[in-house]
This record gives C-alpha cells, sequence and structure tokens, in this order.
C-alpha cells in the first residue's frame, strides 16, 4: 500500500519535533514542552509507523533511547544496552501486561516487585573489586557519557562496597535525583545570585550531574537509588531481583525503601493508588510505579528485548501533572473586598486526572514577570488537589498580533481606580460596595452557610434580584415575599415559598455569624467568634476603638483598623440598624462570670505547632473563654505550653525552662475538666 503524502509529512514532522525536544531534554536539561505533550507525539508517531510500516526507519526516534550524547564527556560503550521502560497508562494495559507475563510463565506463581519510579537520571555504576570505577549516563542507551568524576562527589553512593562477598566485577543501574527540599534551596540560592533557575528536580538533577566542574557538582544536594543490575556475572546473581536489591543493600548501595513484593493485579494497582495517594508528600519527585518479573530466571523466558524496553517490566505512569493547553482569555475578577484576581480561560486539557478549563494566575505582576498572554500555548499544572495554575507560556508559537498583559488600572466591572499598596502584591477595586461586582460577593457572603446560612440564595438568583431593584442591601432580603419573588424568571412558587421560609429561619442567628456575614475585611469565622466572645454585646463593639480591640489576644492592629472603620461608615451602621429592624436576632450571650473565677484564670498559655482538632485560634479562644491568657513566646510566666506537630524552638525552650507540656490530648483534658463545651457556630 502506497503511503499518502499526509502520512509521510506528519511522520516527518513529528520527528524533526521528536528530535529537537529529545535535543532540549537530554542535552540542555531545558524541556520546552511537559512530557505528557511529548509523550503525545511520540504516541501519535507510533500509530502512524503501526499504521504505515513502510514509513519505519531504523533512526526512527521510536527506536531508541534517550538523546544524543554530549561531546563534553568521553563515551562509554555500555556492556548491555541500557533501555528505558514500556508505558501503561491504564488498568488495562496492566492487565495486558499479566496476560503476557502467564501466557509464557504462567506455569507457577507469578510474583512481581513493584518500585516507585523516581524522576531522575538514569546511570550505570560499575564496581571493581568493590571500588566505584566507572560512573555513565544512559545517552543512547548504547553508548552513554563518562560522569564518573562527578557520581563520586555523590556521598549516597559508595566507593568502596561494605561486607563481603561482591562479584570481582559488576555493573548496577539505579537513579540519580534531587529531592524536593534540595531542589528549592538550590533555586533560591541561584536566584539570590542572580543565576539561572532550574524548572523542576529532574532538570536539576540532570544539569548538576552533567557538569564539566566536578565541583559544581559536589555543592548540588543529589541522592541516588539503585533499581537493578546491568553486566552481571550469572553465578553470582541471585535467583530473585528483590533478593538482588537486598544484597546490594547490605554491601551499602541505597535501595528505594518503599519496593514491595506483589502476586496479582489488585496488588499492583494498590501499589500504585497508595504511592499516588502519598505521592506530595513523598521527599522526591516520583511520576508513576515500575512492575518487574522478581523472579530472574523468567525474565529469560518472556523472550528477547523490544526496541526500547524489556518485556519483564513496565512503568505504571501516573496522570501527567502538567499539560500542554491554549490560554483563551485572561478575565479579572472581582473579589468580595475588591481583590482583584487574574483567572485563566482554557481550551479544556485533561490534567492531573481531571479536566481543566480555569486556573489561577496569582497577580498581575507574575503575569508580566513570565510574559504569559491570551493566545498563548500555555503548561498548566494540577497537583494533587491543588488548584491549577499557569507554571508558563510557550511563547515561540505565540500569533504576531498577541500583545501584553496590562495591569488593570481601574476595576473592570465598575471603572473604579484600583489601589495598588506598596506591601501587597494583591491590586483592589477602590469602589466598595459601590462596585456591583464587591456588592453582589458581599451578598453572597452574607447568605453563605458560615454566615448566616440562607438555603436556596445563589448567585443566579442574587443577580436577578439585584437588577430587577427588588434588593439594594442584605438588609432588603428580609423585606421579600414570595409574591414578590414570583415575577423572577424561572423560580417556581415552591422555590419562592422555601427561600421566604429560609429567610425567616435565618432571622435567628448567633452574634458570631451575623459578626462573620456583615463582612469586615479580615474578620473570618475565628474572629467572629473571638470578638462575640469578648464583647458579648454587639452594641460594645461597635463602640469599640483601636485599642481596645488591639488589647485581644490574636486581634492585630491591621484587623482592628478595618473593625473601628466598618463601623464608622454610615452606610454600614444604616444596613445594621436595618437589618436588626427587619427582625434579625441572637441569643444574648450568657453574662461573662468574672474573669478571676474562671477555671483558667491566672494561668499563661503558649500554644506552638500544628494541633489536629483546633486551629491555634480555637485554641486560644477556648483558653481564653476559661479564663486563661495567651502570649505569643514562652517566658518563665508562662505556666502551659500546648504542643502540636513540629512544635519548634518554643517547646524545646519551655523544656528548659521546666514548664508543664501538654500534648493534645493533655490539653483536651484541661480543657474538659475545666467545663469547656466546643463552641459550634
Ligand atoms: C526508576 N526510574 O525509578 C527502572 N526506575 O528498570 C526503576 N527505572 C528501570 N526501575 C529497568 N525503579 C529499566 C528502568
Amino acid at each position: 500500500m502506497a503511503i499518502p503524502d499526509a502520512a509521510l509529512e506528519r511522520a516527518a514532522e513529528l520527528r524533526a519535533e521528536i528530535a529537537f525536544h529529545n535535543r532540549q531534554y537530554h542535552r540542555f536539561d531545558a524541556p520546552k514542552i511537559p512530557d505528557a505533550a511529548f509523550d503525545a507525539l511520540m504516541q501519535e508517531l507510533l500509530r502512524l509507523e503501526k499504521e504505515f510500516p513502510q514509513l519505519l526507519t531504523a533512526t526512527s526516534p521510536t527506536l531508541n533511547v534517550g538523546g544524543p550524547i554530549s561531546k563534553a564527556f568521553s563515551e562509554v560503550r555500555h556492556e548491555r544496552p541500557m533501555l528505558s521502560l514500556e508505558n501503561a497508562f491504564s488498568r488495562e494495559d496492566i492487565e495486558d501486561f499479566w496476560r503476557r507475563l502467564q501466557q509464557k510463565i504462567g506455569d507457577h506463581e507469578v510474583t512481581l516487585v513493584a518500585e516507585p519510579k523516581l524522576d531522575g537520571l538514569a546511570v550505570s555504576l560499575i564496581y571493581d573489586k568493590g571500588h566505584l570505577v566507572c560512573a555513565a549516563t544512559r545517552g543512547d542507551g548504547e553508548t552513554g557519557e563518562d560522569i564518573t568524576a562527578n557520581i563520586l562527589t555523590i556521598g549516597d553512593i559508595p566507593q568502596q562496597l561494605e561486607g563481603t562477598g561482591w562479584p570481582s566485577h559488576f555493573e548496577i543501574r539505579g537513579e540519580v535525583f534531587m529531592s524536593r527540599e534540595g531542589f528549592k534551596r538550590l533555586n533560591e540560592c541561584a536566584l539570590l545570585a542572580g543565576e539561572k533557575t532550574f524548572a523542576n528536580p529532574r532538570n536539576a538533577a540532570a544539569g548538576s550531574l552533567r557538569q564539566i566542574d566536578s565541583r559544581v557538582t559536589r555543592e548540588r544536594p543529589l541522592s541516588f537509588y539503585c533499581y537493578g543490575q546491568g553486566a552481571y556475572p550469572s553465578e553470582d546473581l541471585p535467583s530473585h531481583h528483590y533478593q538482588l536489591l537486598q544484597q546490594l543493600s547490605a554491601w551499602g548501595i541505597p535501595i528505594n525503601p518503599e519496593i514491595l513484593r506483589v502476586t496479582s493485579i489488585e496488588g499492583c494497582l494498590s501499589f500504585y493508588e497508595d504511592l499516588m495517594k502519598r505521592r506530595p508528600t513523598l521527599a522526591y519527585d516520583i511520576d508513576g510505579v515500575v512492575y518487574k518479573v522478581d523472579l530472574l530466571a523468567d525474565r529469560e523466558r518472556l523472550g528477547p528485548p523490544t526496541a526500547r524496553a524489556p518485556r519483564w517490566a513496565i512503568a505504571h505512569k501516573f496522570p501527567a501533572e502538567e499539560a500542554l493547553t491554549r490560554l483563551i482569555s485572561i478575565d479579572i475578577q472581582v473579589g468580595r473586598t475588591g481583590a482583584l484576581t487574574p483567572v485563566a480561560r482554557l481550551e479544556p486539557v485533561f490534567v492531573g486526572g481531571v479536566t481543566v478549563t480555569n486556573a489561577t494566575l496569582h497577580n498581575a505582576e507574575e503575569i508580566q514577570r513570565k510574559d504569559i498572554r491570551a493566545g498563548d500555548q500555555v503548561v498548566v499544572r494540577r497537583a494533587g488537589d491543588v488548584i491549577p495554575e499557569i507554571v508558563r507560556s510557550l511563547p515561540d508559537q505565540r500569533p504576531l498580533t498577541s500583545a501584553p498583559f496590562e495591569i488593570p488600572t481601574h476595576c473592570p466591572v465598575c471603572g473604579s481606580k484600583v489601589d495598588h499598596s506598596p506591601e501587597e502584591t494583591i491590586l483592589r477595586c477602590s469602589g466598595g460596595l459601590f462596585c456591583p461586582a464587591q456588592h453582589k460577593e458581599s451578598i453572597r457572603h452574607f447568605a453563605s452557610r458560615k454566615a448566616m446560612d440562607i438555603d436556596g440564595l445563589g448567585e443566579k438568583l442574587i443577580d436577578q434580584l439585584l437588577e430587577r431593584h427588588l434588593i439594594e442591601t442584605v438588609a432588603d432580603l428580609y423585606t421579600l415575599s414570595a409574591n414578590g419573588l414570583s415575577a423572577l424568571d424561572r423560580l417556581g412558587e415552591k422555590s419562592a415559598e422555601n427561600l421566604i421560609k429560609a429567610l425567616d429561619e435565618s432571622r435567628h442567628t448567633t452574634l458570631p455569624r451575623f459578626l462573620f456575614a456583615l463582612g469586615i475585611r479580615e474578620v473570618g469565622e475565628v474572629t467572629g467568634r473571638l470578638l462575640a466572645d469578648h464583647f458579648r454585646q454587639f452594641e460594645d463593639l461597635m463602640a469599640a476603638d483601636t485599642a481596645s480591640l488591639e488589647a485581644i489576644p490574636d486581634i492585630g492592629p491591621s484587623v482592628a483598623q478595618h473593625i473601628v472603620t466598618f463601623f464608622q461608615q454610615p452606610h454600614n451602621r444604616e444596613v445594621i440598624r436595618k437589618l436588626l429592624d427587619n427582625g434579625v436576632f441572637w441569643d444574648p450571650l450568657p453574662a461573662r462570670p468574672a474573669t478571676e473565677a474562671l477555671p483558667l484564670a491566672g494561668k499563661v498559655f503558649v500554644v506552638t505547632g500544628t494541633l489536629d482538632g483546633f486551629t491555634r485560634d480555637q485554641a486560644s479562644a477556648a483558653i481564653i473563654t476559661l479564663g486563661g491568657k495567651v502570649t505569643s513566646s514562652v517566658s518563665k510566666k508562662t505556666d502551659y505550653v500546648v504542643i502540636g506537630k513540629e512544635p519548634g524552638s518554643k517547646a524545646s525552650k519551655a523544656r528548659d525552662l521546666g514548664i508543664d507540656l501538654l500534648l493534645e490530648e493533655d490539653f483536651i483534658h484541661l480543657l474538659k475538666e475545666s467545663g469547656h463545651e466546643p463552641s459550634g457556630t
């Protein structure tokens, strides 16, 4: 069958692109596109070559591992080819793998070794009479670069083996990588020194290992885990891969402690799921897991390797955390407090296991710094449950007509001037409640579950109520009638009645909720509770000055000023008066007993570290309610230090001073003994 011109052209295009990206990745340690985008190019070429086998040539990247080798290092010919791994992306791919194993070695139970797949750089290490004599990169799989001098600087890798019994000449293989912490430190130092930073730990590891000057490599935080053997005398090989790793470990070679043996598809998948869950908490980056046939004799029975990969192993890749897509536009959202947030509208893209259409751009300055423009191809990242973000754009493919992003000087909704305070990166609309966006968001906040909890009052309904002038302020919500609501689009009679009922029920609230609902800047739920607890009477809070507010633990000068400013505004006082006139009420808090009579009166506490059941504010509020005092530093006057996880220096100082340390369970016990009831909202 003749090959259609279109297929020929596309194959040539794909090969050129793949060659370019291979060079970026392997030669310069600076990939231009995410791994998943590269994999997609490769998959497309594989599909074409499968459909039109005449397309396949010996030099096709689908048959070749890795990238070109640098002339900066001398060449090392591998005693055995260093292969790559076949990739699996789904349960079906793993089932296929098992089926293939069953066909060839199904005459006994098959055990696999499951390993994390580190995202680093594969290296070969040769030991001669127990001494590390040669280290090489994978290179093109046949020939690698001699990086012995650099490998000798990595403290994890033994230059002389421990114990006894090693073969006189053997080769092991493993991954050199950089921990996330090490990568962060390295980039921070580079930034301070005005040097180039690395995009990720993998590039940093590769860049560090391929330094001409090994004194530079010595300064880099590199680690190593061995995952198998290369050329190894067969008479010295243990029968199983797992045993071999244990043996190597006994000679001082680092082995990943996560490695496990599994005997079923379910075993593989649960290893995969577990590691994927723990992926964000691991000290290093992994991009999947690898399953390997444990019994080495079985590997022979599976047949010779394919062009790139052995048949006895498969890499089960995690969903890519980075993907390429097009940035359609940069919208500016105006929040309740006027903060302007740029939001990226994206062509839908599958990343981190979900389809993403919006991503955060953090702030306007960052967009300018990274020169991200509407219309650009961009790298989107979604790691774990973190909100998707735009990492960078690919300016090479930018349309000629594109213009740099401009920091708005005026609010896109109301046209008011934008404030840009020097100490904040945040831009803020100065329009206050006159800005329709802020106004609408403040009503949404008022109705939200943790505030007045008005069930059924959503964004669309609020839009209509405002557009039809049925409400001006939140106080007007309480003048609505089912009759009046019947004019609204798509709001049935029943829903209208339900909303009126919900509004009516919300009239009976609590003082902490009411304070939170008012939407005073920096007054969240916890501060609302703290203020209610302290003042008891709403009128007293309204009349408070900054000095009396700042005297309350955990109320700083900024929030104190916001509170005073809020209650000074005639507009706010008017809305509050109307809310109370329209029937909003709360049960008065019982008068506070004299502080001296309270169980923790006179006791001084410090809270440090992370508690499981309380935020720091909640723990402080509980102590204060019981008459105790909370301070931020440990001194001789401190009676108790409550310690959570990762407590830091305060705990050791307390220990030095002989102060009572309370673990969270001791603290809860003390609170209970003192008659504390957890405060609900
Ligand atoms: C990584 N990257 O962690 C292999 N790998 O085995 C592990 N790579 C591998 N094994 C054979 N754990 C070829 C590559």
